[in-house]
């Protein structure tokens, strides 16, 4: 029988960052289970992630903040996750909802304080469970003073930080040359991934919004900034990192144009820049080599294949990623596209043979940048919402890799009915309707119907704690987006109250999940591949559980079963 070692530290106030965050010491022998896999405390941890601006706001300004956070940290607690990532806190001008970062060491206003975010901290620890914060460094805000800097002359000492190209002659036409930008690379925001700086007439790049330029990582001393960064979290006690688009930070600096089949796929051309692996071995090296840390990255543009690259424990640099290709199974570039069971099973199946005993997965169908899941993934109408929920949750907590669980998931919310563009907050959603319908290449209509299947906003309506006005997300003002009218129906205080309510049924899963070695760490195998109804079908090695759509219940033999 498998034995789950895990160690934790519980982090007070005035103790030196070696207390805060102990240093790995090689005295403790790692163990390896029967079938080779180092154990490790984040391959047995279960992740809940917290969408800051939508989780709980304590002081009524219809924001969510830290202290929110803090107050429903026993509601986490007794669902049995034991790890938090916190979606961006850091000081923002918000044009992506902290994914612009201004200032890396102040905690956002709307959020809190730093005392707070030390008493969210505290509150985790003392809760024998940890906290992950987001790495955004692939660009800042242009706020920040780093990027008001280097745009303000040529050779200012801040100029290398970010990556600036003269933009280049075009068709001549008779008003004259038109200039273009240095090459056609685009944004995912839509439009160019350059835009002309009047102060000194040259491009920066933005793979993201215009307010979001990109740091130029070839620059060592934008990495030690970097590197610096992280260790002002982890001495505070933080456990450990998601990195936002990380692989993203090394760029072919000749910005060649794009061929029309790259264009297809910018994200593949911008996540193979040649120091990608370099600097993230260097990151390793100069940071989580030093703490006893946990880092998964958002591995945009990065193939299954390839994933032991960054993931392979003997390559020294993640500990594991965010492969898209499961979210991605429902969309034909930007659009909904139908999909079918035998597909997603075939990317699990892909995953286990691309993945041996040095690389570890993530489990995850859902986060602030995707539809919610019981949407996406099950069935969101009154008959099915909750089988279906249990049945996606059962997949998610059997299946091979560590397991994300987004706010609201435990709750199975539903996409939001969006109508009209207004409805909408995402800076996405708003490029894209200048870009796509005041151009007329798609009507509202269309635009407003897919996007009510794959906007991110779907995930970012407030969580819905219980029947009161605003679903209690906020005693005060109207929340900065609006709250999913089924909150009367779908809510935590429902959920608590019914036993077999779906927030139980995760509750059962995770600690099925916690104590049973074989799920964690058991071999994976697919029994039914093709099957079009059954979910995965898997064999863990020592439990055997199957799965069908029909039934959404679980059948696990020989190991206990859980009550649904
Ligand atoms: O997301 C990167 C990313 O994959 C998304 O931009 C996604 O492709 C797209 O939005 C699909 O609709 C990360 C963060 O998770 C996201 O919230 C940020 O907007 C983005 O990076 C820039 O920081
Ligand atoms: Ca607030």
């Amino acid at each position: 029988m498998l034995t789950v070692l895990t160690a934790l530290c519980v982090a007070l106030p005035g103790k030196s960052p070696a207390e805060n965050n102990p240093r790995p010491t090689a005295s403790i022998a790692a163990t390896t289970t029967p079938n080779g896999y180092t154990q490790k405390w984040w391959k047995e941890a279960v992740v809940y992630q917290v969408y800051p601006r939508s989780f709980k706001d304590s002081n009524g300004d219809g924001i969510g903040d830290l202290p929110g956070i803090t107050s429903k940290l026993d509601y986490l607690q007794n669902l049995g996750v034991n790890v938090i990532w916190l979606s961006p806190h850091y000081d923002s001008p918000n044009a992506d909802n902290g994914y612009d970062i201004r200032d890396y060491r102040k905690v956002m206003k709307e959020f809190g304080t730093m005392d707070d975010f030390d008493a969210l901290l505290k509150g985790i620890k003392q809760r024998h469970m940890r906290l992950i914060i987001d790495l955004v460094v692939n660009h800042t805000s242009d706020e920040h003073r780093w990027f008001v800097e280097s745009r303000s002359s040529k050779d200012n000492p801040y100029r290398d930080y970010y990556i600036w190209r003269p933009g280049k002659p075009g068709a001549i036409s008779p008003e004259g040359g038109i200039e273009l930008p240095p090459n056609n690379d685009p944004s995912f925001f839509f439009g160019s991934a350059w835009q002309k700086d009047p102060a000194t007439n040259e491009y920066y790049l933005h793979f993201f919004a215009v307010k979001q330029p990109d740091l130029n990582w070839d620059n060592p001393k934008v990495r030690n900034e970097v590197y610096d960064l992280m260790k002002f979290w982890l001495d505070k006690g933080v456990d450990g990192f998601r990195m936002d688009v990380i692989p993203l930070i090394s760029k072919d600096q000749t910005f060649p144009e794009l061929t029309p089949e790259q264009l297809q796929r910018p994200d593949i051309v911008y996540a193979h820049g040649p120091h990608r692996d370099e600097y993230l071995q260097e990151m390793n090296r100069s940071v989580m080599a030093k703490y006893d840390v946990m880092t998964v990255g958002e591995a945009l543009g990065i193939s299954l294949d390839e994933t032991p690259l960054i993931v392979d424990e003997r390559r020294h640099e993640l500990n594991m990623i965010f492969d898209f290709a499961t979210v991605r199974i429902n969309r034909q570039g930007r659009h909904w596209k139908d999909w079918t069971l035998p597909a997603l099973k075939a990317v699990y199946d892909k995953q286990d043979a691309a993945l041996d005993i040095h690389s570890w997965n993530t489990v995850f169908l859902s986060n602030h940048d995707n539809p919610r899941l019981v949407s996406a993934f099950g069935d969101d109408s009154a008959a099915n919402r909750v089988p279906s929920a249990k049945l996606l949750a059962t997949m998610l907590f059997t299946l091979k890799g560590t397991p994300f669980v987004y706010q609201g998931d435990e709750l199975a919310m539903t996409n939001y009915p969006f109508q009209r563009i207004e409805d909408f907050d995402d800076i996405e959603v708003k490029n894209g309707y200048k870009t796509e319908v005041l151009t007329g290449k798609i009507t509202a209509a269309d635009y407003i119907a897919d996007l009510r299947k794959t906007s991110r906003d779907n995930a970012r309506t407030p969580m819905q704690w219980d029947a009161t006005t605003y679903a209690g997300f906020t005693t005060g003002a109207k929340p900065w987006l609006a709250v999913n009218p089924n909150y009367t129906q779908i809510n935590a205080k429902e959920e608590l109250a019914d036993p077999n309510s779906v927030y139980h049924y995760y509750q059962k899963m995770i600690a099925l999940r916690s104590k049973s070695p074989a799920l964690i760490y058991g071999d994976y195998k697919d029994l039914d591949p093709t099957n079009p109804t059954s979910s995965p079908t898997g064999e863990r090695s020592a439990a055997r559980s199957i799965l069908s759509s029909s039934t959404s219940q679980v059948r696990p033999e020989p190991t206990p079963s859980p009550k649904a």
